[in-house]
C-alpha cells in the first residue's frame, strides 16, 4: 500500500513522508500526541469531532538513515519504515505502541464436521476486509478501556466492537458488537503506562482487541482516510485530558440538570403529567425534570403539540415551573411529509432535506409515518434546526431530547447512497451516519443557546467522538433486569473514560417489567450517575419511586434526598471535568493506576476523587464483597468504621444500604435538603470533614456561580479553596476567590470521626466544637 519511504519534509509542526505510492504525514499535535495521516479517501482533512487543535510550538528532531526515520520529542521517540510501519517509544527508551508486522491470522473456526466453519457456509462476525487496517502487537498484560457505550467488562480485552451506530431494541447482551453511539477512541494500558488510540474516521470501523487472535489487536474502517492519534499519558488521567483536549470537554451544565429527573413513555395527556408532579412534592421526593415522550406532539410532527392533550403548553409549563419542575421534550429528526406542516414545508422549500442519488427527498418510516430527514452535514440547515429550537424555548420547555438520531429508521436502514450536502461536498449516508447525531446535537446545542443565553441541556442517543461537548448522553433503551444493572457500570465506566463524563442510564430499565428489588439496588447507583432519569417503556409496569410499596418507595426518597446532599460536590466536579476531561463515575484504577487489582473491577467506581460506590447489583445479596484500593484510606459512609486501603473486605448491604465509602481526609460540600435546586438559597456553606486515623493533608476547591448562564466563564464565579491538614490538631484553612455578587454569609462545617485530633483551629484561630460542627461568619 505504501512501499519504500523515498524521503521526507519537515513543516512546521509535520512531517511529511513521501512513500513510492502515497504520503502520509505526521503532525506533532504536542510533546505527548501525535497524530498520523495518510489521504487515502480525501485530500483535505474532515473531521466532525476534532474543532480547534491547538497548534503549540513543539520541538523535535528528525533523522532518516534509508530505514528507519525516527521522530523525537522530549516524551516520545517514533521509528516509522517501509510500508508505513510505527513504532512507538517513551524517553526510557521502552515500548510503548508496535506495529504488528504479520498477516491477519484469526483463530480457527470449526463447523460440524471439524471442517473450516467458513467452508462449511457459516458466516463469521469480525473478519471483514478493510480499506484502512492498523494492527498492533498485543502483550500479555495489556488492559483495554474506552471505546464509549459498549456491553461487556470492563476491560475490553478479547472483544471486537463495531462502530455503525444502531438502534437495536432487543435485550442488549455481552456478544453485541454495536449500539447507539460510536467512539473510536481506545486506551490501552501495560505496565502502569497508559497510551489512547484515537481513530478519528466517522465510516464504519472496528476495533478488535485480540478477538480474531490475541497476538494482535487492530483498528479497520470500511474507507475514509488513515487518520489517528497516539498519545502517551503515562497516567490513564493525562490520556483521556489529551483526548478531550482535542474532542472537546464536557462543559458545565445548568445546575438543576444534576436534580432528580422522572421521564416514563409517556406522560401524556397533561393531566397525568401534573398528577405526577404532585405527586413528588406530595410525597417528598425531590424531582427537578420531568420529560414528555413523542406524544406531547401532534401526529409526532417534531416542534409541535397535540393540543387536545396539552391544550395550552405555555400555561402548563408555567403552572409546572411554579412547582419547581422543568421540562424536557423529546425531538426525533424523522420530519413527517405533510404538506401544510410548517417544518415540513420549510424545509423542503429550503433544500434541508437528504436526497437519493437522482437528487430527490429520500423517505423513510418512522414514528411520524412517511418522514424525511433533515441534512445536518449542511451548516445552512443546522442554522434552521437551531432556529426551531426557539419555538419550544419559547414556550417554557428547558431542554431537548434527542432521540432516534443514528439515525433510526422502521423501512430498513437508509441506504449507504442517500446523499448529503457537507457544506458544497456532496457524501453520501455510507460516510456520515456515525456523525449524523452528533451534528443534530451540534445544531441543538446553538440554537438552545441563541435561545436563551444559558448552557444547553441536551440528551443524545446517537454520538461520535466529541458529542460530549454539545450533549448529555444516555444509554439507550435498556431493560429491567439484573444483568443490565449490572452492565451499567462498566458502560458508563468506559463513557466516562470516552469523553462522556455526563452519562447515565434509565434507572430501573426501560424495556421489561421492573421490581420493587431491583429498583431500590438501581436508584442506589443512580444517586451517583451523573444523568439521574428514571425512565420506562409505554405499557410496562409503572416504575416511579412510589409505584411499589412503601419499602420501595422510602429506599427512592433516601438515595434521591443523598442526591441532593452530593449535588454541590457534583457540581464543583463537573466544573473540574470542564478544566481535565476527568469522568464523575470512574473507575477505580482512574485514581489507582498504581494498584493492579482495580485493574478489572467491574461492579465499583469512584465518583470523583473522595468517594467510593460498591453497589449491590444481585438479586437478594444482602452482603457486597469490596475491594478499598491502596493507598488512601476508607471511611464507611453509613457507619463511620475506617479500613485500610488495599484489602478485600465483605460489607452487609440490607436492602436499603448502598455501600458507600469516604476517602479519608476529604471535604465535600453538603446540599441543603430541598425539593427541587434553588427552592431554598444557600446561605450556608456546609462542609463535611472526614478525619481518619493517619495524619496527613487535602485540598478541596469549591465553585458558586448563577448555575445557569455562562457567567462563570468571565469570572462571575467564586472559588473556595479549603485546605485541611491533620496532626495532632487539625488546620482548616480557607481562601475565598470572590467574582460572583453572592455569597455565603457562613460557613458550617461539620467533622467526622473527631476523635482523631485534639484542637481544630480555623484560619489559625481555635475552634470550640459542639457536637462535632461549628459555625464561622464570612
Ligand atoms: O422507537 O420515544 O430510546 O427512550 O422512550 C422508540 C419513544 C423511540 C426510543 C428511546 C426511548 C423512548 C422511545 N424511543
Amino acid at each position: 500500500m505504501f512501499g519504500k519511504i523515498l524521503n521526507y519534509e519537515v513543516s512546521e509542526n509535520k512531517v511529511l513522508v513521501n512513500y513510492e505510492k502515497i504520503q502520509s504525514t505526521i503532525t506533532l499535535i504536542n510533546e505527548s500526541v501525535v497524530n498520523f495521516f495518510v489521504p487515502f479517501h480525501r485530500e483535505e482533512r474532515n473531521s466532525k469531532a476534532v474543532e480547534n487543535v491547538l497548534n503549540s510550538e513543539v520541538k523535535f528532531e528528525v533523522k532518516f538513515d534509508s530505514k528507519v526515520l525516527n521522530i523525537k520529542t522530549n516524551v516520545l521517540s517514533i521509528n516509522i519504515y517501509d510500508d508505513f510501519k510505527v513504532d512507538i517509544y517513551n524517553s526510557k527508551g521502552e515500548i510503548l505502541c508496535r506495529d504488528y508486522r504479520g498477516e491477519r491470522d484469526p483463530f480457527r473456526r470449526l463447523g460440524a464436521n471439524s471442517t473450516l466453519a467458513a467452508e462449511e457456509g457459516h458466516k463469521l462476525e469480525g473478519h471483514e476486509e478493510y480499506k484502512i487496517y492498523v494492527s498492533k502487537v498485543m502483550e500479555n498484560d495489556m488492559y483495554f478501556y474506552g471505546l464509549g457505550e459498549r456491553t461487556g467488562s470492563l476491560n475490553k480485552k478479547g472483544y471486537h466492537y463495531r462502530n455503525w451506530n444502531t438502534d437495536d431494541p432487543t435485550p442488549h447482551g455481552e456478544t453485541y458488537a454495536q449500539l447507539y453511539k460510536s467512539i473510536p477512541f481506545l486506551i490501552t494500558l501495560k505496565d502502569e503506562e497508559a497510551c489512547g488510540i484515537f481513530f478519528d474516521n466517522h465510516f464504519e470501523s472496528h476495533f478488535d482487541m485480540g478477538k480474531e487472535n490475541s497476538n494482535y489487536y487492530y483498528f479497520g474502517a470500511v474507507d475514509g482516510n488513515l487518520d489517528y492519534y497516539f498519545m502517551y499519558g503515562p497516567t490513564i488521567k493525562e490520556v483521556v485530558n489529551e483526548y478531550t483536549n482535542l474532542t472537546g470537554k464536557t462543559p458545565l451544565p445548568q445546575l438543576w440538570t444534576l436534580g432528580y429527573q422522572q421521564c416514563r413513555w409517556s406522560y401524556a395527556p397533561q393531566e397525568r403529567t401534573m398528577e405526577i408532579a404532585k405527586a413528588f412534592r406530595e410525597k417528598d421526593i425531590p424531582c427537578d425534570t420531568i420529560y414528555l415522550d413523542i406524544d406531547y406532539m401532534d401526529g409526532f410532527r417534531v416542534f409541535t403539540w397535540d393540543n387536545k392533550k396539552f391544550g395550552n403548553p405555555k400555561e402548563f409549563l408555567e403552572q409546572l415551573k411554579e412547582m419547581g419542575f422543568k421540562v424536557v421534550t423529546i425531538i426525533d429528526p424523522g420530519v413527517k411529509v405533510d404538506k401544510g406542516y410548517k417544518i415540513y414545508d420549510e424545509g423542503l422549500k429550503e433544500g434541508h432535506f437528504a436526497t437519493d442519488k437522482d437528487g430527490i427527498v429520500y423517505k423513510n418510516w418512522v414514528w411520524p409515518g412517511d418522514s424525511v430527514f433533515p441534512d445536518f452535514m449542511n451548516s445552512k440547515t443546522r442554522e434552521w434546526w437551531a432556529g426551531n429550537q426557539k419555538i419550544m424555548m419559547d414556550l417554557g420547555v428547558s431542554g431537548i431530547w434527542n432521540d432516534m438520531n443514528e439515525p433510526a429508521s422502521f423501512n430498513g436502514p437508509l441506504p449507504d447512497d442517500v446523499v448529503f450536502n457537507n457544506d458544497g461536498t456532496l457524501v453520501t449516508h455510507k460516510e456520515i451516519h456515525n456523525v449524523y447525531g452528533h451534528m443534530m446535537d451540534k445544531a441543538t446545542y446553538e440554537g438552545i443557546k441563541r435561545a436563551t443565553n444559558k448552557r444547553p441541556f441536551i440528551v443524545t442517543r446517537a454520538c461520535y467522538a466529541g458529542t460530549q461537548k454539545y450533549a448529555t448522553v444516555w444509554t439507550g433503551d435498556n431493560q429491567s433486569t439484573w444483568e443490565h444493572l449490572r452492565m451499567s457500570l462498566p458502560m458508563l465506566m468506559n463513557l466516562g473514560l470516552s469523553g462522556m463524563a455526563f452519562c447515565g442510564t434509565d434507572v430501573g430499565g426501560f424495556g421489561h417489567d421492573c421490581t420493587p428489588e431491583l429498583l431500590s439496588r438501581w436508584v442506589q447507583v443512580g444517586a451517583f450517575t451523573p444523568l439521574f432519569r428514571n425512565h420506562s417503556t409505554i405499557g410496562s409496569r409503572e416504575q416511579e419511586p412510589w409505584a411499589f410499596d412503601k419499602t420501595t418507595e422510602d429506599i427512592n426518597r433516601k438515595y434521591i434526598k443523598l442526591r441532593y446532599k452530593l449535588i454541590p460536590y457534583l457540581y464543583d466536579m463537573m466544573y473540574k471535568c470542564e478544566e481535565t476531561g476527568e469522568p464523575i463515575i470512574r473507575p477505580l484504577l482512574f485514581n489507582y493506576q498504581n494498584d493492579k487489582k482495580t485493574y478489572e473491577i467491574n461492579d465499583e467506581f469512584n465518583f470523583g476523587d473522595n468517594i467510593l460506590v460498591s453497589p449491590v447489583v444481585e438479586q437478594g445479596a444482602r452482603h457486597k464483597l469490596v475491594y478499598l484500593p491502596e493507598g488512601d484510606n476508607w471511611i464507611d459512609y453509613w457507619t463511620g468504621e475506617e479500613y485500610k486501603g488495599g484489602q478485600y473486605i465483605i460489607k452487609e448491604a440490607p436492602l436499603d444500604i448502598c455501600p458507600i465509602f469516604i476517602k479519608s481526609l476529604s471535604i465535600i460540600p453538603v446540599g441543603k435538603e430541598q425539593n427541587y435546586v434553588g427552592e431554598n438559597n444557600d446561605d450556608i456553606l456546609t462542609l463535611n470533614i472526614y478525619l481518619g486515623k493517619e495524619n496527613g493533608e487535602s485540598t478541596y476547591t469549591h465553585i458558586l456561580d448563577d448555575g445557569e448562564s455562562f457567567d462563570y466563564k468571565n469570572g462571575k464565579l467564586n472559588k473556595y479553596i479549603i485546605n485541611c491538614k491533620l496532626k495532632e490538631e487539625l488546620r482548616i484553612e480557607l481562601k475565598e476567590n470572590i467574582g460572583y455578587s453572592k455569597n455565603y454569609n457562613k460557613i458550617k462545617i461539620i467533622l467526622n470521626n473527631l476523635e482523631h485530633t485534639k484542637k481544630v483551629f480555623f484560619n489559625n484561630k481555635e475552634i470550640e466544637v459542639k457536637e462535632n460542627q461549628f459555625i464561622v461568619e464570612l
